[in-house]
């Protein structure tokens, strides 16, 4: 059904990374937690778009992008935001900013593969593109039981007809909006890549 709360929710997404992505391939200044944690809040109403079964994601990632946006009050930039933790000695602690920005990422980078997909894949089923998005992204750090209840929710995934319909767009302009995000959100998420491997601090766990 269409909805106006899911107007043009690919053009948000779009242009916030596009504006994102300007910062870091400008190499002037450093990415500020603000912009970025707002960027991100765009991206929460997609999850909401793939089905009763992924209402677990969205959960999970909007409390991660509204702690990053409480941590933009007080923090400047996605630097010195990794930097406190370090001091703290709290990078890998549960709810630690730190900790919540790498699994944001995770998520910005599994919408990122899930469009790639979505783009590369004829049809009208989205379940390939949804399995290959989470099997590359989020399932070598999921426990077996997180792992099956996500396979489960492919099942209940919408098809590629109805998910245009819920975001408002017809097959063309989505394919534009989604290339831009695409494009935008891979130079955002190999800078933070960066930082955390600047740092030593892995990006693996
Ligand atoms: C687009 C196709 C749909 C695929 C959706 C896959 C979403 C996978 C995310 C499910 C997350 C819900 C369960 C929560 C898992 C947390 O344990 C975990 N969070 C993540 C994002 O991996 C770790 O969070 P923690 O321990 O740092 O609070």
């Amino acid at each position: 059904m269409a909805n106006s709360e899911n107007e043009k929710i690919l053009r948000k997404m779009a242009d916030a990374f596009k504006e994102l992505a300007t910062t870091v391939n400008s190499q002037t200044a450093d990415m500020e937690v603000a912009p970025f944690s707002r960027a991100c809040s765009f991206v929460s109403p997609l999850f909401g778009c793939l089905g009763i079964a992924f209402k677990f994601a969205e959960m999970d990632y909007v409390a991660k992008v509204g702690d990053l946006a409480e941590a933009s009050k007080s923090i400047a930039t996605l630097k010195v935001m990794l930097d406190r933790d370090i001091e703290g000695n709290c990078v890998r602690k549960a709810g630690s900013h730190t900790r919540n920005l790498l699994r944001v990422k995770r998520g910005l980078d599994m919408v990122r593969v899930l469009f790639e997909q979505i783009l590369a894949t004829e049809g009208d089923s989205l379940k390939d593109p949804a399995s290959k998005a989470y099997a590359q992204v989020f399932a070598p750090h999921h426990g077996w039981a997180i792992r099956k209840a996500v396979a489960a929710g492919m099942y209940a995934l919408p098809t590629k007809a109805q998910l245009m319909k819920k975001l408002n767009e017809d097959e063309a302009s989505a394919r534009i909006q989604m290339q831009h995000y695409v494009a935008a959100s891979s130079s955002v998420v190999l800078y933070i890549d960066k930082l955390f491997l600047s740092r030593e601090l892995g990006i693996d766990w």
